[in-house]
């Protein structure tokens, strides 16, 4: 490859010292011949930036997302054009969704080869547009400054969320003589006087009130400051779907979280509430169940809507009142309120009681209660651990029965993408050593990324995987006995001996079927990780049957076949999809 000048540094050089005067620590990457000088640059930071290697760029991508949740800081990921693009573009769409702030850096052909579908050739700008605040392309050499330092401010800025910064190869391999840019300017939104006193006379009004805390950016400030506030007001708060770490769940005013599989009291309270007070959330599909609880475009309820991105106010939901801020701003505003006249406080206490209720473990099938060991597992961790999912109806569990208590105790995709909490937890343990991590994972789940067990290995993570193995991809198993009962198919799959693939990782691995044989292995893999620094799982055993907190296949499949003769009987036509039994 030409250089274009034979003076000054070269791109990988200038953009690694950019890098780490923006405060980068760590990078989650793959490696590829399309980067090469930016890979070299690496050797210059040693003990000050740290490379983790990852096994596919899915897992990269994944851990820098996780590590942007957890600091607030973009996560940094470097893979190389083409394929480690595509593998990479669904940890983007996860920080996109989760409005998590991250950049991706990816390889491109020479500017000089460009648009002729060239090796590994792809014009990011059009295939990840829709999934990144911003796409960019750095022809020059010179403006690598410029265009990282941008990179920073947009993924932190309003709504967080990724940036990809496209480098072809005469770029990174390209000398300049620049200077560097000095650390990316934070700019925060603090609300208007004039709308907190609008706020304060919405609250004073209202009979029925509840706040609703989402989205990102919350710290531990934050949450003290949101709690003072709730406190004062008399208001029940809950979490939006999978934003469990934005309150303290043993807080005595946390009424549950919103959203799929919320409990009943707390779903009434949203659908009787005459005053929402959504903090951070956009109020998405799975908060809203499918924008019945809170509907779009006029909510029943009224709606306050505190978002970071002032375009997210009114997109969606038309407010009574929108206020643009930082959920930190908003909170530490609105702890300086105080009501005119004492709230009554009875609401925010019976939501809670509600609240506590729903962590009693319902009825379950079979010799292994799921809902049993989930309530153990909250009983035992301390306060500070740190619970990770990706997607499928194991999460349920842990959600349903952790009580998270604030910023870096839960990663979970609102995305919801399979795969996430492998890789997660090993961002999570990198970041906090001394922090416990749990990584809860579906056998489906576990096998898209179960290759990261190579990083724990490798960084000595001690994490501990409790592997949800019903052989089967257990949530749409639920979806189909439901819309196609007796229809069920492509859904069962073999599973390999997962304790000795754990064990050939360096780890420790043990099946448990029965409830009571559970405490014991818990101990024991959480003895193992934290002094062996190693991965240790726990492979709970259990039939589909029980396929999800109080309910069973067989009673889905048995109300979607009354559901479905009484639509005969009504309409004198046979339903679609349902058969004969088989
Ligand atoms: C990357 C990705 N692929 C597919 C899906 C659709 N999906 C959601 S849950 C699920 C099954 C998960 O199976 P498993 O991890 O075994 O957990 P279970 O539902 O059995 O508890 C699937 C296929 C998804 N959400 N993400």
């Amino acid at each position: 490859m030409a250089h274009t000048t034979d003076h000054g540094r070269h791109g990988g050089q200038i953009l690694m010292q950019q890098l780490r005067i923006h405060g980068v620590r760590r990078v989650f990457l793959l490696p590829g011949e399309s980067y090469l000088p930016r890979i070299d640059a690496l050797n210059d930071h040693a003990g000050a930036i740290q490379p983790v290697v990852c096994r596919q760029e899915s897992g990269a991508a994944y851990m820098a997302e996780a590590y942007g949740k957890l600091t607030g800081e973009p996560g940094i990921c470097f893979v190389t054009r083409g394929p480690g693009a595509t593998n990479a573009s669904i940890g983007l769409h996860t920080a996109f969704q989760d409005s998590t702030p991250m950049i991706l850096f990816v390889g491109q052909v020479a500017t000089g080869f460009l648009d002729r579908e060239a090796f590994q050739e792809i014009d990011y700008r059009r295939m990840l547009g829709p999934v990144a605040k911003w796409v960019a392309q750095i022809d020059q050499t010179e403006r690598i400054p410029e265009y990282v330092s941008r990179a920073f401010s947009v993924a932190t800025s309003g709504r967080a969320g990724p940036v990809v910064l496209v480098l072809p190869e005469d770029t990174l391999w390209g000398r300049a003589d620049v200077p560097d840019l000095p650390p990316y300017p934070r700019v925060l939104l603090h609300p208007g006087w004039a709308e907190l006193q609008a706020l304060k006379a919405l609250l004073a009004q209202a009979q029925r009130p509840l706040m609703i805390l989402g989205g990102s950016g919350w710290s531990v400030r934050a949450v003290q400051d949101i709690a003072g506030f709730a406190h004062r007001f008399g208001l029940p708060v809950a979490v939006a779907w999978r934003r469990l770490e934005c309150f303290d769940q043993s807080d005595a005013h946390f009424a549950g979280q919103v959203g799929w599989a919320m409990h009943g009291a707390l779903e009434a309270r949203v659908r009787a509430a005459d005053l929402i007070l959504a903090v951070g959330t956009r109020l998405g599909e799975a908060t809203t169940i499918a924008y019945s609880l809170i509907e779009s475009p006029q909510p029943r309820q009224r709606l306050v809507h505190v978002h970071p991105d002032v375009a997210e106010i009114g997109r969606v939901f038309v407010p009574a009142l929108g206020i643009a801020a930082n959920v930190a701003c908003f909170a530490q505003a609105a702890a300086q309120l105080a009501p005119d006249t004492a709230p009554d406080m009875a609401a925010a206490r019976q939501a809670h009681a509600e609240y506590l209720q729903s962590l009693e473990p319902l009825p379950a099938p079979g010799p292994l209660s799921l809902d049993a060991l989930s309530a153990h597992v909250n009983q035992v961790l301390p306060d500070d651990a740190c619970i990770t999912v990706g997607a499928g109806n194991y999460a349920l569990y842990p959600h349903r029965y952790r009580q998270f208590r604030g910023p870096g105790t839960s990663l979970a995709p609102t995305l919801g993408t399979m795969g996430y909490g492998l890789p997660a937890a090993l961002s999570a343990k990198l970041e906090q050593p001394e922090r416990e991590v749990i990584c809860y994972a579906g056998d489906g789940c576990f096998q898209m990324t179960m290759q990261e067990l190579g990083v724990a290995m490798q960084y000595g993570l001690g994490i501990v995987i409790l592997l949800f193995n019903n052989g089967c991809w257990g949530t749409i198993k639920a979806h189909q006995a439901r819309e196609f009962p007796n229809r069920c198919v492509a859904l069962d799959f073999s599973n390999p001996a997962f304790c000795e693939i754990v064990q050939a990782y360096g780890g420790q691995g043990e099946v448990v079927d029965r409830t009571e044989a559970f405490p014991a292995a818990f101990e024991r893999a959480r003895a193992f990780a934290r002094e062996r620094r190693l991965p240790a799982l726990v492979e709970i055993r259990y039939a589909p049957e029980g396929i999800a907190p109080g309910e069973t296949l067989s009673a889905i499949r048995s109300q979607a076949l009354a559901a479905a003769q009484s639509a005969v009987a009504g309409s004198g036509r046979p339903p679609p999809f349902v058969n004969q039994p088989k």
